[in-house]
């Protein structure tokens, strides 16, 4: 039994340490959305399955050993011939990045409804899947559709990435997902915006409750987390962060503890507040797995950011 399963693309990761240029240093890492969600779920102390395929060779080796090490379980990985997935990013603390993807038809993108356990997704806690794994591949779409039909509580991101899928295939997935999902975690006012035509973090939320969605956190950057629950709405505030470094990952962070948290028997306002302090202080870490603070950092950094 799994508190948290995450479906996704696992990514290596290259982080230079300057605009992009021939004999930049560069850092290795291993991330994706799907990672960063799960280790900052397994961080907050949930039993964390990964749906993720991976090459067969010395890479994908690697990136296996990087998710065990996360505390993130293996068993529901599969490996098989093919490339690894990979980013590069340049990001500064302001938030100004240079990324580039290295992903198309990548080992990662062959996810099918096939590599699932259905018994897996029906017992588990929550089930979490973004925009990203729903784009990479029609195979990986149907994935997403057949897990989010067979969970109990099924999480979706939207995460839309305007490099893997065009505005109307992102909204119609929303459309489709909404309905099956228990959260969902637009962020504003980017994503609400294109996707919802909303022009109000509110309006996004009712939006996405008419079209069945049981509750919507919709994040608001350091404005907080503007959360639709039980038909109530509040304002949960952001966590001010002690140091940015690199803001990658952060919203990834915050869906996988948020959900973790609620699973292990949090409300859910309680949850997203918690979810707020763990974002808050990945920022402070370089890349998307570089910094996953544990329960203990972040009880002590939600006390002491509210005294
Ligand atoms: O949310 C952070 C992600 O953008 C980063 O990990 C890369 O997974 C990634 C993606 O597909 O954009």
């Amino acid at each position: 039994h799994y508190d948290v399963v995450v479906l996704g693309e696992v990514l290596v990761e290259v982080a230079t340490e300057a605009a992009f240029d021939d004999g930049v240093e560069a850092r290795l890492g291993v991330s994706g959305d799907a990672l960063n969600v799960a280790a900052a779920a397994a961080a907050a102390g949930a039993e964390v399955g990964l749906i993720s395929v991976l090459g067969e060779d010395e890479l994908g080796q690697a990136v296996r050993r990087r998710i065990e090490e996360l505390g993130v379980s293996t068993d529901l990985l599969r490996q098989r011939p093919g490339q690894q997935g990979a980013y590069f990013v340049h990001s500064d603390p302001e938030g100004n990045r240079e990324f580039s993807y290295a992903r198309s038809h990548s080992v990662g993108s062959t996810l099918s409804p096939e590599d699932l356990d259905l018994e897996v997704l029906r017992n588990a806690g929550a089930v979490i899947a973004s925009g990203i794994i729903a784009a990479i591949s029609d195979t990986a779409a149907q994935a997403v559709d057949v897990a989010a039909a067979a969970a109990r509580r099924f999480v979706y991101d939207p995460n839309h990435r305007p490099r893997l899928s065009s505005l109307e295939d992102a909204r119609r997935r929303l459309r489709e997902l909404a309905p099956l999902s228990w959260l969902v975690t637009p962020s504003s006012p980017g994503e609400t915006s294109d996707l919802l035509d909303a022009e109000s973090p509110d309006a996004a939320a009712q939006a996405l409750t008419s079209m069945g969605a049981s509750n919507v956190a919709v994040t608001c950057g350091a404005d907080g987390i503007y959360l639709l629950h039980d038909g109530e709405t509040r304002w949960i505030s952001s966590v001010p962060a002690p140091h940015v470094i690199d803001q990658t990952g952060a919203g990834d962070a915050f869906l996988g503890s948020t959900t973790a948290r609620a699973v292990l028997g949090d409300t859910l306002p309680d949850a997203v507040r918690w979810g707020a302090a763990v974002a808050s202080l990945v920022v402070g870490g370089r890349g998307g797995t570089g910094f996953v603070p544990t329960a203990a950092q972040t009880r002590e950094h939600l006390r002491t950011a509210s005294i």
